[in-house]
């Protein structure tokens, strides 16, 4: 399915803007309906079973791995929190598919807490570090109690760039005061600040946990998924530039100096959507 419903590209509110730069994060309810969440979770349990049959599944690049998956990258009601906050230049840098059936035992506290990004916490040398990206959590099993394998946060920590942890990672370590797992139904929406320190927690419940994941940034950031085997000729042109399909390739292109060719710089234009007080809308 290439694509579910008629983008309406309204940008994010400011109330949802505000929110967000508070917190790190938003909760949004009901963006997929029960067609969409069958879909998505059907093509991510396939490929699980072929995977690794009934255990873990934590796979990078969602789109190549699961095709099905490519209404998710620009899904209305969720991308445009996107680019409201990113603008037209970006593209999907880093996604996974993520099957956590129940655990058994109770484990120690390893401690999994971190902010995305890998070296870029190391090599951007303000404080806080910059944004950089924004990923998408689309819930496709039901985590609406804790326990269930919920996305655990710590609210307003994006700002941070530290927090006290274990010496090592193989030490048991307690979660930071104040983390909080967000309870969410199938279909409903994380969109959250790359930054925002963030852990999956263990699930006890005979609920299989599925979820799936797209972090956005610049094009002018090197992408981490494997978007090589696409079938392109499935996918829209805002699809195509978001898997890294865009342009001449080139490094201008990603660059940014080429709008006009640019298929999500074209929607917004086309729709109105590009507003001159955010600098990352501007040509
Ligand atoms: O699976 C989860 O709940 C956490 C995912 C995560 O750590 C990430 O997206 O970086």
């Amino acid at each position: 399915m290439t694509q579910v419903i008629a983008p309406d590209w309204a940008p994010m509110t400011a109330e949802e803007r505000e929110q967000f730069d508070r917190d790190g994060y938003l909760v949004i309810r009901s963006v997929l309906d029960s067609t969409e969440i069958e879909m998505a979770r059907d093509a991510i349990l396939r490929f699980r079973e072929k995977a690794v049959g009934t255990g873990t599944l934590h796979q990078l690049s969602a789109v190549t791995a699961c095709p099905e998956l490519a209404f998710l990258v620009d899904h209305p009601r969720a991308f445009r929190y996107i680019w409201s906050l990113l603008g037209w230049n970006i593209h999907v840098y880093h996604s996974h598919v993520d099957v956590h059936p129940r655990i058994h035992e109770k484990k120690p506290d390893w401690w999994h807490w971190h902010q995305d990004g890998g070296r870029q916490n190391r090599e951007l040398e303000t404080d806080p570090r910059p944004r950089m990206s924004v990923k998408l959590a689309y819930w496709l099993s039901d985590v609406s109690e804790t326990g269930r394998g919920n996305f655990t946060i710590l609210p307003g920590s994006h700002k941070t760039n530290w927090l006290p942890g274990p010496p090592k990672r193989d030490v048991p370590w307690p979660a930071p005061v104040g983390a909080t797992q967000i309870t969410a139904n199938a279909g409903d929406l994380v969109v959250f600040d790359r930054r925002l320190w963030h852990a999956r927690s263990d699930n006890y419940s005979p609920i299989t946990r599925v979820g799936a994941f797209f972090g956005y940034s610049y094009r002018w950031v090197a992408g981490r998924d494997e978007t090589a085997g696409l079938n392109l000729d499935a996918l829209t042109p805002v699809q195509r530039q978001l898997l890294g399909h865009c342009g001449d390739g080139s490094g201008d292109h990603a660059w940014g100096h080429y709008p006009e060719t640019t298929p999500l710089y074209g929607e917004l234009k086309r729709n109105g959507a590009l507003d001159g007080s955010i600098p990352a809308l501007i040509p």
